[in-house]
């Protein structure tokens, strides 16, 4: 086992990576910019670095400065946490090139997810049901409207380097397909320099539905049930939920062991999650991540595990301590995301937290890197907590969301509390009948 470990990251996932590195009696190391000397990862950490200056290119993703520190500390491992450099190929065999250990996948998966044509390739060839589509990629718009015609419309024009919304277009009859495949592609070359894209059925009114999905890296692995994110806003995730209230138990063993099987075939290591847009009882997969999401603790919940744990076994070269058949499901767990941003805009709102006070009780837990006093930095994204409720039903999850959000006291800063509060009013959130438009159908009724 390793005996120390840095964490290429800030906030709250610093801290979650932290605390299980506590518990195995692993040291930590916290890596900061300069605008982060008083982040609360900093203190909780037994060691910290600072890395450099407040942008995160010259810090948090700053390759040479991260290995530097490992070299300083003599920490034998880093976590990524996610976003920054958690999902780069080249991070990965930088770490190896210098005898370190990535805490992820091998860099050859991540590649061949990164790429979204590849990933959808390689996941139809193992198996996994797929949204109808092109073949590859579409190359001019002759061979996009040959596509379009045997699928029908409408379609949706994706850039292969894209992926979490960026680089899509919809086209709704072969009159808008040439003027989408033409922005798509012009697009995705300026944005990603890489202007290939693939098209595909355009599914009209689906859930997101993703699969967690454990490996050893030796082809064994297990699926951890679905959660539901289809409460979105400009694809970024407002509320998390697990389990998935529009799954049955038969379909979740059956997609569950769809994609179980498909990372074990490849040997995949560590967590990871297949994402699929689910419509009228079929899923249809369309992107993987191969890092720890944000949303995790949701399945941490209703699984009893501890994912970062299993995460730092794996890559030390250890068994994770569970079987499929170990993994049970135990009540439902949510997640509402707390940003430091003004309702309905959700334009930033850093600034000093003035007063902080945590929820707490039975089956509330906040992952947050807040304290009172702490001013949060305009440099990084707006995340500032998790509130993750957990009980035995979803009704009884509802209720100590609600709570909770009622003990929490986050003052000096706006936050998305208040969107949370005025959700669960709401008899479609109540009841879990949601799909990936309503958040924004809602704020356009509600606030427009
Ligand atoms: C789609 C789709 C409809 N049909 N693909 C957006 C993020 C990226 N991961 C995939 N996305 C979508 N792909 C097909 N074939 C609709 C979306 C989409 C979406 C997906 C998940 C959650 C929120 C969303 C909001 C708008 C569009």
């Amino acid at each position: 086992m390793f005996d120390k470990i840095l964490i290429a990251n800030r906030g709250e996932i610093a801290l979650r990576v932290i605390r299980a590195c506590r518990e195995m009696g692993i040291a930590s190391v916290a890596v900061h910019s300069t605008a982060d000397a008083d982040a609360m990862h900093v203190r909780m950490a037994d060691e910290s670095v600072c890395i450099g200056p407040a942008p995160s290119g010259q810090s948090y993703l700053s390759m040479p400065a991260l290995i530097s520190a490992c070299e300083i500390t003599g920490a034998q491992a880093i976590h990524p946490g996610y976003g920054f450099l958690s999902e780069n190929a080249g991070f990965v065999q930088m770490v190896e090139d210098h005898d370190l250990t990535f805490i992820g996948p091998r860099a050859e998966h991540i590649r061949i997810m990164g790429d979204k044509i590849t990933a959808k390739d390689t996941m139809k060839k193992l198996g996994v049901p797929c949204v109808p589509g092109s073949e590859g990629g579409v190359n001019d718009v002759d061979d996009a409207k040959r596509v379009a015609g045997q699928i029908g419309y409408p379609v949706i024009i994706k850039a292969t380097a894209g992926g979490g919304g960026r680089g899509m277009k919809v086209a709704k009859d072969e009159a808008g397909l040439e003027v989408a495949f033409r922005t798509a592609r012009a697009e995705a070359k300026a944005a990603f320099g890489n202007p290939d894209v693939y098209i595909e059925k355009y599914l009209q009114k689906p859930r997101h539905i993703e699969i967690q999905v454990f490996g050893d890296g030796k082809g064994r692995a297990v699926h951890l049930g679905e959660r539901d994110c289809s409460l979105q806003r400009r694809h970024q995730k407002v509320l998390e939920e697990a389990p998935g209230p529009a799954i049955s138990p038969e379909e979740r063993a059956r997609i569950g062991k769809i994609c179980a099987d498909a990372v074990a075939e490849i040997g995949y290591a560590g967590a990871g999650t297949i994402e699929f847009l689910y419509e009228d009882g079929e899923f249809y997969f369309i992107e993987m991540n191969t890092r720890l999401q944000v949303e995790h603790p949701v399945t941490e919940a209703i699984f009893g595990v501890d994912l970062v744990r299993q995460q730092i076994l794996v890559a030390a070269g250890h068994e994770m301590e569970f079987r499929q058949e170990d993994l049970t499901i135990a009540g439902h767990s949510i997640e509402v995301r707390i940003n430091a941003e003004k309702v309905p805009t959700f334009s930033p709102c850093p600034g000093k937290i003035t007063q902080y006070h945590a929820p707490g009780g039975l089956g509330v837990r906040m992952d947050s890197a807040l304290y009172q006093g702490y001013s949060i930095p305009p440099y990084y994204d707006s995340l500032i907590g998790k509130l993750i409720v957990h009980g035995r039903d979803r009704t009884e999850a509802l209720a100590r969301l609600e709570r909770a959000l009622g003990e929490l006291i986050v003052d000096g800063v706006d936050t998305t509390v208040p969107l949370f509060r005025a959700l669960l009013e709401e008899p479609d959130i109540q009841s879990g009948n949601y799909s990936i438009h309503w958040l924004e159908r809602w704020l356009e009724k509600n606030f427009a």
